[in-house]
């Protein structure tokens, strides 16, 4: 039975980046949803009872709709909420060094990361993740997984328009250079030293 995990703030604690009420309908409706759907969808399959990240690694599994969107989306989602924090935490540490190393700085990792999350033409998402101990910044499309694509993952943006539509309506651009100041650098610090989740 996959459930949303208990968030670790407030609804409103995420403002001005990200508004109360987008976080309630994103939280308790649409991810709500894919967990709704990712338990239906594996309901008496051999991929009952398995993780998330079991299902998402295994091509069988992707090549059935209902769990590659509805697994995924709980997957993402899941990811997302604890890849926040109100007010942000800027402690890249090990991770902000291994950036600088690659990107030449911050603002330049940044504005990549920008480009492939404004350049996910509809829905999806952009993501840090690893591959062989590579970092690199990818996009999805829908709810698609990296674990699915061989990644481990370190940062993800969800760029639905369910994600900022409320506030931003149709400036995405401007919602992904807020989300920089909510973004918990500490946790993907971790996640990072650990070689990806
Ligand atoms: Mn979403």
């Amino acid at each position: 039975m996959f459930t949303p995990p208990k968030l670790g703030y407030d609804f409103a604690a995420l403002e001005p980046a990200i508004d109360a009420k987008t976080m309630e309908i994103h939280y308790g409706k649409h991810h709500a949803g894919y967990a709704k759907k990712a338990t239906a969808a594996v309901a008496g399959t051999k991929w009952e009872g398995m993780s998330t990240g079991e299902i998402l690694r295994d091509s069988e599994a992707m090549k059935i709709p209902a769990i590659r969107n509805n697994v995924g989306g709980h997957c993402n989602h899941s990811f997302f909420w604890s890849a926040m924090c109100p007010g942000g935490n800027a402690d890249a540490g090990e991770l902000g060094a291994a950036i600088t190393e690659k990107w030449g700085s911050m603002d330049a990792f940044k504005e990549d990361f920008a480009a492939a999350a404004g350049g996910r033409f509809g829905s999806g998402w952009a993501w840090l993740c690893m591959k062989d101990g590579v970092l690199e910044i990818i996009n999805t499309e829908y709810q698609d997984s990296p674990l699915s694509a061989g990644y481990t993952r370190i940062l993800g943006l969800d760029v639905w328009e369910h994600a900022y539509y409320l506030n931003y309506q149709n400036r995405r651009p401007d919602y992904i250079s807020a989300w920089w100041s909510i973004v918990d650098w500490g946790k993907a610090n971790e996640r990072f030293t650990a070689g990806g989740i």
